[in-house]
């Protein structure tokens, strides 16, 4: 096919309440939505980055950026375009792999759609629901956590991840432990709060049978991951640490990880994540799908990546009202505890326009 132009939307939506990290607070989700338009049809692509470089270097403006100059005119130039063809057509350009993946989304998309194949078949699917867990911020007090915390189960979520720095780690994992019991399976993230000299503290978690840490150290020191693997009997699952499939192959041979977070936006895109999850499935190497605070279209993508076999844990496929009051598709709507994976060709969902035209705050036309 023909790539003939990106429509490049700047996206704002409201979140229910605001999100704390070991990095900053949002209380909106600024994004850029994608839509890639060929001589084949019309596809949809989200980009992870935020506004703000905090979790990785990328950040909306400078995505916005490599699109506009590097990657969209690199892909208009090609004349029989695969979503296959993509990454290596862009490979050039080092970096970038929100960028990248957002763009491989929307070709993709396109593609799927034009031939009648659902991202779920596409990429390997082998079940029509996955199980869900979902990733509950940093409060301003124990209280307030256990209200939250408490809500989700209700909700019927299999999983709950506390997110974690220092100063809030042990005492929220007893409480939720001691409120909730030992049954839940729990997991904290630390988006890369700590260092080595925390080993003590860390160790203050073994007692509480964690299903994983998350991410403990700085995205670069996958050693220093493996020396503290050697120290805490909690499973290191790495998040940040890993860009790739070779990555990933890297981090398990050191020893760095047990278990990994796929979160194709970081990863450069739904390809590259199906090659982690296969280095990681040859290993014996559990993974669950990350998120970054997806609008239903992204949602759709990783709820499919999410029903592949190798994909043991709940992950962060939470619904769409754990995030947003309303989505720009029609919402994901847990089911015991589970979401149902699209089955329709691409996503198997697309945007409602109104609802689009709504959170939109700026658009261009990328073309030649
Ligand atoms: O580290 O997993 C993370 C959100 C933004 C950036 C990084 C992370 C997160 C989450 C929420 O934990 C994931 C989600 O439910 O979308
Ligand atoms: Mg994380």
């Amino acid at each position: 096919m023909k790539l003939t132009g990106v429509d490049l939307l700047r996206v704002r939506m409201p979140l229910v309440s605001p999100f704390r990290t070991s990095f900053g607070t949002q209380a909106e989700r600024e994004l850029l939505v994608l839509r890639a338009v060929t001589s084949e049809g019309e596809g949809w692509g989200e980009c992870g980055a935020m506004v703000d470089p905090l979790y990785s270097s990328e950040y909306v403006d400078g995505v916005e950026h490599v699109l506009r100059t590097f990657l969209v005119p690199a892909l208009l130039a090609a004349d029989d375009l695969t979503a296959n063809k993509v990454a290596p057509l862009l490979a050039k350009f080092k970096g970038h792999r929100m960028a990248k993946a957002a763009l491989e989304m929307a070709v993709l998309d396109a593609e799927l759609r034009a031939h009648g194949v659902s991202f779920a078949t596409a990429l390997g699917s082998t079940s029509d629901s996955v199980a869900c867990g979902v990733s509950v911020g940093i409060m301003d007090s124990i209280p307030q956590l256990l209200d939250a915390v408490g809500g989700y189960l209700d909700a019927g979520y299999l999983r709950i991840k506390l997110k974690i720095e220092p100063g809030w780690d042990v005492e929220p994992v007893r409480a939720v432990r001691e409120r909730f019991g030992d049954d839940v399976l729990l997991q904290v993230d630390a988006n890369t709060a700590y260092t080595l000299s925390d080993v003590p503290q860390l160790r203050r978690l073994d007692p509480f049978e964690l299903l994983l840490i998350e991410q403990p150290l700085e995205e670069e020191d996958v050693l220093g991951h493996a020396e503290l693997a050697k120290h805490i009997r909690t499973p290191i699952c790495l998040d940040e640490s890993v860009v790739s499939a070779r990555s990933a192959a890297d981090a398990i041979r050191l020893g760095a990880c047990r278990i990994v977070n796929i979160k194709p936006s970081r990863v450069g895109g739904y390809l590259e994540a199906r090659r982690v999850h296969d280095v990681c499935a040859a290993h014996g190497v559990p993974v669950w799908c990350g998120g970054m605070i997806e609008t239903g279209l992204g949602r759709a993508a990783n709820v499919a990546l999410a029903s592949l076999p190798g994909f043991t844990l709940p992950g962060d496929t939470s619904a769409s009202d754990r995030f947003y009051r309303t989505d720009i598709t029609e919402p994901f709507v847990l089911e015991g505890g589970r979401l149902p994976v699209p089955s329709g060709p691409g996503l198997g969902v697309t945007p409602i326009a109104e609802r689009l035209a709504e959170v939109t705050v700026a658009k261009s036309w990328l073309t030649d």
